[in-house]
């Protein structure tokens, strides 16, 4: 009796967050500021300490439109940080306060979901793959699971491909690349499940004469510990021979422009961090093999990502040079943006090449797959928000997020075939 009192307090007090879990990496009183940048030795000073990658980490790197950088800071550093900020001048915005009060909130559980997949709340890669398992069992005749590979922790990446009619185009959507980024695989699988089940004559003709192959949670290992450890994680989970620092970006660990251009970092710590070399995370490299094997399948490739509302498409390597059909890519991206922003939410998405609307970035599986597989059609999707809340998307969010995802989604695809590529 007494040991179900003691399990009761205990239950309480962690629920009412009293004892926290040790076991957690906390964000308590990290700040996040969003800086204006005005020249190049402000940004080398912001750069550098976001090495220090206890002390700070970089939300969102470089973008040389808006001369922002987002950055999150360690309560022990505020004082450092706040002087060097005045010491070089820079402007900064703070955004959000209390890291660990965002992550908390996210985490609140609506008890109508807990049953049921529902899309009002995050869920664990565990309750994902459940998920996965009821829809295939529920549409066999238009569902089949496919296998990408291994994680290094030896998870397996999957995916689904939804099939009405033999012969349609494929359109291939990886999703959770970067583990912290949950929006993403809460929107892949939204999808799926709008693929199979909506009745809108729109939707009803995007899931007939297309084939999808949708991986909901690609980055497994870091997605799992992004739940389980640290919500802030965003790259593998393959130790380093030399280093302490743990994985790589897998998002620049591609064999296209490899660590070129300062598109990556070869510092182990770097959350761009592009790998010992291109493949050698066992996911990048799973997913290059099962490309390569189906690429005749495949006619347009889709990452999805977070933050900042950007409609991004090759190249990610240069902005000196863009490819030659870069006025379809702009007219489709165009078309992407004004139907979510003609939604009542207005949204404003923007749209351009990588390295032209954002940053330099190298090894993407985009850029791979449009440079290596020679596919004309590939975008990466970052979705909502500006920074407000980054990648602590508030649940609340989540089917508004969709919403214009389907939407873009259905102008996207409706220009593409137009433009003859579908
Ligand atoms: O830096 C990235 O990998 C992406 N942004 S994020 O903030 N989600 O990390 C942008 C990737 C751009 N994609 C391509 N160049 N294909
Ligand atoms: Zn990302």
């Amino acid at each position: 009796m007494r040991l179900l009192w003691l399990l009761a307090t205990l239950v309480a007090l962690t629920s009412a967050g009293i004892l926290k879990d040790s076991s957690k990496e906390r964000y308590d009183n990290f700040r996040v500021y969003k800086l204006t940048i005005q020249n190049k030795i402000q940004l080398a000073v912001i750069e550098k300490i976001g090495e220090l990658t206890k002390k700070y980490n970089i939300w969102k790197e470089y973008d040389e439109r808006s001369r922002q950088i987002d950055i999150m800071v360690s309560p022990g550093e505020l004082n450092h940080f706040q002087e060097l900020l005045k010491f070089n001048n820079i402007s900064s915005e703070l955004m959000i306060e209390n890291v660990q009060e965002r992550i908390d909130e996210e985490q609140v559980t609506p008890t109508a979901d807990s049953a049921t997949f529902g899309w009002t709340k995050y869920y664990e890669l565990e309750e994902i793959e459940a998920w996965l398992d009821e829809i295939l069992n529920a549409y066999p005749s238009v569902t089949e699971e496919f296998i990408v590979g291994k994680s290094y922790e030896g998870r397996t990446i999957r995916g689904i491909k939804i099939s009405h009619k033999a012969g349609n185009p494929g359109i291939f959507i990886e999703s959770n690349i970067h583990a912290r980024e949950w929006i993403t695989s809460a929107s892949a699988t939204w999808f799926i499940n709008q693929l199979l089940t909506s009745e809108d004559a729109d939707v009803r003709s995007l899931a007939d004469n297309y084939d999808w192959h949708i991986i909901p949670v690609f980055n497994v290992d870091g997605f799992e510990y992004s739940h389980k450890k640290d919500r802030m994680w965003r790259k593998t989970r393959q130790p380093h021979a030399t280093n302490a620092c743990i994985g790589a970006d897998a998002n620049r660990n591609f064999d296209s422009y490899w660590l070129q251009n300062n598109g990556a970092s070869n510092n182990p710590c770097s959350e761009t961090f592009a790998g010992d070399n291109p493949g050698s995370e066992p996911e990048a490299k799973a997913l290059v093999e099962y490309l390569t094997k189906i690429q005749d399948q495949i006619s347009v490739y889709i990452s999805f990502h977070s933050y900042g509302q950007y409609l991004l498409s090759p190249y990610g390597h240069t902005k000196e040079e863009f490819p030659e059909n870069y006025n379809d890519i702009l007219t489709i991206g165009k078309a992407f943006a004004d139907a979510i922003e003609a939604l009542p939410y207005g949204t404003v998405y923007q749209y351009g090449s990588t390295a032209d609307v954002l940053y330099v970035a190298t090894g993407t599986s985009v850029d791979w797959v449009f440079n290596e597989l020679g596919k004309k059609i590939g975008y990466t999707i970052e979705y909502r928000d500006k920074g407000r809340y980054g990648f602590i998307l508030p649940p609340v969010q989540i089917i508004p997020n969709c919403e214009e995802l389907m939407v873009g989604m259905l102008a996207l695809i409706e220009k593409t075939k137009e433009l003859g590529y579908l």
